[in-house]
């Protein structure tokens, strides 16, 4: 018995092996029960199975629920200030280092509770599922001491059951160095591996973690140091590797079997050979590069031809990405990056899935995979990258659960 059909629309799968464009099918139908995918394919091939409910979609396109695979969504505060100083001329290096930057959010983040932390997340997390994001992975790193880290990651449990969607948590205690340890790093990096990492993993509060490799931030070899007791701890890793330096943050990842690695402005031929050959993802961050006007940007040519899995996401945070669009994400990545709308999609779909280690169970639609379905009022899929601000969504389902049409008489 299905629960739910949809009829009278089309499917973009996304799936890797699919020929045509978007792996699309025209005129799909697409049966759901228990949460799931239970068929999908041509209508006219649809087998006729007792059915609760079907509805009819008047032609709209559905597509896997977009996947925002790196976000800081839980903070205090917001830095308008700071921008207003790099628009004047200082730059976010300069700020970091004279103790504005990650730290000023940081002070903001420790004065807030659990309760602020997730109610403002919450509202960032409504704004992507209005644009159709169905799964938000959202980072820690504004706390910068084990109580802080955990009220942050617990805010962000908060945030799937208030935005409806679903979360994946990352502990990013290696964002920054916290002011009390400004003199002595090497504790800092110790506090994270001997009793951060182990007790984060041990209340099971991520499932990954990352860490910040750049010159103002963490070496390659204290983040080698920082990941390497994230798996022993049993937890997949990740790193913003060569967003505005290249530090061999690439490497470092591969050589790890990081699920990914992410920003790479200033990645070289040695990283993505190595990104190659581990199968790391790269995830790349075009509404930053917008936000800091960097003028480096990542070099998509050369990831595509290593055959190197192209993730997008919005990178949502106070200082690089105050930005809370998968869409917007989608279009930048294209307009910026030159990727093509179908790569820009994939890169919130399929390869965003992968990002996150969840490609047996999100980031297309094939039978068995989550009923994660964005659905959207377009007549074609390029459309998702090419408007600005426009109000494509008609619906979403989570885990088979529709949000309820939205009606525009
Ligand atoms: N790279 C980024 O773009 C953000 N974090 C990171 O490691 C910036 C975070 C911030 O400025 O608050
Ligand atoms: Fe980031």
């Amino acid at each position: 018995m299905w629960n739910i059909l949809l009829l009278d629309c089309h499917a973009a799968t996304m799936t890797e092996t699919a020929k045509a464009p978007y792996g699309a099918i025209h005129d799909a139908a697409i049966a759901i029960e228990n949460g799931r995918i239970a068929w999908l394919g041509a209508a006219k091939e649809c087998p006729e199975v007792a059915t609760r409910e079907t509805r009819h979609l008047d032609g709209a396109w559905v597509t896997p629920g977009l996947i925002d695979c790196h976000t800081h969504l839980v903070f205090g505060g917001e830095r308008v200030r700071e921008w207003a100083m790099r628009q004047a001329g200082a730059s976010y290096q300069q700020i970091a280092e004279a103790g504005g930057g990650i730290l000023s959010t940081v002070r903001a983040t420790r004065a807030s509770s659990e309760d602020q932390l997730a109610q403002s997340a919450a509202n960032r997390a409504r704004t992507m599922a209005a644009h159709g994001a169905t799964t938000i992975e959202i980072k820690s790193g504004y706390g910068l001491d084990l109580p802080n880290e955990m009220k942050i990651l617990r805010a962000a449990a908060q945030v799937g059951p208030l935005a409806n969607v679903h979360v994946t948590r990352t502990f990013l205690g290696a964002h920054a160095i916290p002011p009390e340890f400004r003199d002595d790093r090497q504790a800092y990096v110790s506090l994270l591996c001997d009793k951060m990492i182990p007790a984060i993993a041990q209340a099971n509060l991520a499932e990954a973690c990352d860490a910040f490799c750049e010159t103002f931030a963490f070496t390659p070899q204290e983040a080698r140091r920082i990941l390497g007791a994230a798996k022993v701890h049993g937890l997949h890793v990740k790193l913003h590797a060569e967003q505005m330096s290249n530090q061999g943050g690439a490497e470092l990842a591969a050589e790890l079997g990081a699920l990914s690695a992410d920003h790479l402005e200033h990645l070289s031929a040695g990283g993505i050979a190595a990104m190659a050959k581990s199968g790391t993802v790269a995830v790349l961050l075009p509404c930053a590069y917008y936000f800091v006007r960097e003028t480096t940007k990542p070099p998509v040519d050369e990831l595509r031809r290593a055959g190197i899995p192209i993730a997008v996401a919005t990178d949502c945070n106070p200082g690089t990405s105050p930005i809370a669009s998968p869409l917007l994400a989608l279009n930048m990545a294209c307009t910026l990056f030159q990727l093509t709308p179908e790569e820009a999609l994939a890169g919130m779909t399929r390869q965003a899935a992968k990002a996150l280690g969840l490609q047996g169970s999100i980031g297309t639609l094939e039978t068995g995979k989550f009923a994660d379905l964005a659905i959207w009022n377009i007549s074609e899929p390029a459309e998702l990258a090419y408007w600005l601000g426009a109000d494509l969504l008609r619906d979403r389902y989570l885990h088979g659960r529709s949000d309820g049409p939205k009606s525009h008489d």
